[in-house]
C-alpha cells in the first residue's frame, strides 16, 4: 500500500523533527551559493537560528523574477555536479531554468513513483506518458518516475493524437499522463476512430499541469473508465509529485519530507488557517544542486491537516483555484477561470472547449465568454439556442456574480493547443 511506508506514515511530531533538520541542512547548503550566500548573510542569519519550523519566516522569499534573473548563481555545487537543466513552461512570462544533480534527479524519480504507486500503479501497468519529452518537466519526470516503479514507461509525448490512440491498443494501456483539456479533446479522435475508451483495458489517469474544476476530472473519468488523479507540481521545485492525489481524492498530500509547504496570505504574507485560500509557498528539504528557499509559486490553494483515511501523515492541499496572475477584475470582482469551469463543465450541452474573452467597449470592460457546444445539441431551432444560452449565462452569473456575454459556438471552432490551454485572451487596450 505504501511505497516508502516509515516515511509516508510519520507521527506528526517526527514529521516535523525530520522537517527542521532537513530545512537547517538546506540553508546550510543553499548558503554555499552566491544568491543565496548574499541573501542569508544581508538577513543575518545561519542555520543554527532556526530553532523551530515556524522560524522559517526569517528567511527571505525567493521569486519567479530571481529565477529569472540569478538560476546560474543558486547552484551550489560546480557545473561538472550538474547533469540535466528543465525549464518551466513560460506560460506567465519568461521560463525559468533548473539544475539538476544526479542525486537529485535520483530524489525526484523517487516522489513520482511513490505517488504512482499510491494510486495503485504497479510492475504489471503499462504506462502512456502523454506530456511533452523536453524542457517541460511533464515528459521526462513523469517517465523517469514511472520507470523507477517498474511500469513498462511508453514514451509516447505529446499531440499526433490518432497515435496516441493506436498505442493504447496496441500496447494495452492501463495508465496514462495527460493534460486535462488534452483528455477531452482527445475524446474526440476516438471517436472518430470509432474506438470508445471504455472498451480499452485502461484504469488510471493522471492529470494536471494545468488548473481545472472536479467537473473535469468526473468528465474525464465517465468517459475513459478510469480513475482520475490530480498531480501538482512546478519545474522550480523539480516538477511533477509535489502533491499527488491519494485514492480517497479528497484532496492532495504534499510530500512535506522534501517540500516545506507555507500556505501564506498573498498581501500581508501571514500564514492563513487551514480551509481558507493562500498563496503556496516552498522550500525544497533534499535537493542538492539548487535548493530554493521560500519560493512563491503565485499558486492559490488551502490546506487542510486532518487526519487522512489512507494513513498518511502528510498535509493535504486542494485543487489549485488558479495563479495570482490569472485573477480576472471585472466590475470590481475577483473571477479566475476555474470558476467558469466548474460551472460549464457541469453542463451536458457543453463540449470540451470554451474561451474567456476580456473586451472593452466604450469604456466599459466585458467579460465574453466562448462556449463549445455538443453537435447533437447544436440544432437549428433559435428558440431552442437562444434558451441555452440563457441557461448557462445564468448559471454562470450566480457563480461568478457579474453576467458576461456568452456566444454558443459549434463543436471544435475554438483555437487548441496540445500543450497547457489557453483559456482567456485579453483584448483590451494596455492600461
Ligand atoms: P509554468 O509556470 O511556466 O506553467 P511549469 O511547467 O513548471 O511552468 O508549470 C507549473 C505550474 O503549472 C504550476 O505552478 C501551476 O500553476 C500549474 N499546475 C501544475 N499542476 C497543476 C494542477 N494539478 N492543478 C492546477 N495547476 C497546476
Ligand atoms: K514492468
Ligand atoms: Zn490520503
Amino acid at each position: 500500500m505504501y511505497w516508502n511506508c516509515e516515511i509516508e506514515t510519520l507521527t506528526t511530531d517526527n514529521l516535523k523533527g525530520l522537517q527542521l533538520e532537513r530545512l537547517r541542512r538546506t540553508v546550510a547548503r543553499a548558503g554555499q551559493s552566491q544568491f543565496y550566500g548574499q541573501r542569508l548573510e544581508q538577513a543575518g542569519i545561519v542555520p543554527d537560528d532556526l530553532g523551530s519550523l515556524e522560524d522559517i519566516r526569517m528567511l527571505p522569499f525567493t521569486t519567479k523574477d530571481d529565477l529569472r534573473t540569478s538560476s546560474l548563481q543558486m547552484l551550489t555545487t560546480p557545473l561538472k555536479e550538474i547533469i540535466r537543466l528543465h525549464a518551466s513552461s513560460g506560460t506567465t512570462g519568461q521560463a525559468t531554468v533548473i539544475y539538476y544533480t544526479r542525486t537529485d534527479i535520483e530524489l525526484w524519480a523517487d516522489l513520482v513513483a511513490r505517488s504512482l504507486y499510491m494510486t495503485g500503479m504497479r510492475q504489471e501497468d503499462v504506462f502512456q506518458n502523454m506530456m511533452g519529452y523536453g524542457l517541460f518537466t511533464g515528459g521526462l519526470g513523469f517517465h523517469y518516475g514511472a520507470e523507477r516503479l517498474g511500469a513498462l514507461t511508453i514514451p509516447a509525448g505529446a499531440g499526433n493524437s490518432k497515435r496516441q490512440v493506436q498505442l493504447m491498443r496496441q500496447f494495452n494501456v492501463t495508465a496514462i499522463h495527460i493534460i486535462p483539456s488534452y483528455a477531452l479533446f482527445l475524446l474526440q479522435t476516438f471517436e472518430e476512430l470509432g474506438v470508445d475508451p471504455r472498451d480499452l483495458p485502461l484504469r488510471l489517469a493522471y492529470i494536471g499541469a494545468e488548473p481545472y474544476s472536479d467537473a473535469t476530472r468526473r468528465r474525464i473519468e465517465a468517459a475513459y473508465g478510469v480513475k482520475a488523479y490530480n498531480c501538482y507540481g512546478l519545474s522550480e521545485l523539480n516538477g511533477p509529485g509535489v502533491a499527488f492525489e491519494c485514492p480517497e481524492q479528497n484532496g492532495s498530500h504534499v510530500w512535506e519530507d522534501s517540500y516545506l509547504i507555507e500556505v501564506l496570505d498573498p498581501s500581508t504574507l501571514d500564514p492563513v488557517p487551514p480551509g481558507t485560500v493562500g498563496e503556496l509557498v516552498f522550500t525544497n528539504l533534499t535537493r542538492q544542486g539548487m535548493p530554493l528557499l521560500r519560493y512563491r509559486s503565485r499558486d492559490l490553494a488551502s490546506y487542510d491537516d486532518r487526519p487522512c483515511p489512507c494513513g498518511r501523515s502528510s498535509r493535504r492541499i486542494s485543487r489549485i483555484q488558479g495563479r495570482t496572475d490569472d485573477m480576472i477584475i471585472l466590475k470590481g470582482v475577483n473571477i479566475f477561470p476555474i470558476q467558469i469551469d466548474r460551472v460549464l463543465m457541469r453542463l451536458p450541452e457543453v463540449a470540451s472547449n470554451y474561451l474567456i474573452e476580456m473586451q472593452q467597449t466604450g469604456g466599459n470592460d466585458q467579460m465574453v465568454i466562448k462556449v463549445e457546444v455538443k453537435q447533437e445539441y447544436f440544432s437549428e431551432d433559435l428558440a431552442y439556442l437562444k434558451g441555452l444560452q440563457k441557461r448557462i449565462t445564468e448559471a454562470l452569473k450566480s457563480e461568478l456574480l457579474v453576467t458576461p456575454r456568452v456566444d454558443l459556438v459549434e463543436h471544435n471552432s475554438l483555437p487548441r493547443t496540445e500543450g497547457k490551454a489557453v483559456r482567456v485572451v485579453d483584448s483590451r487596450p494596455k492600461a
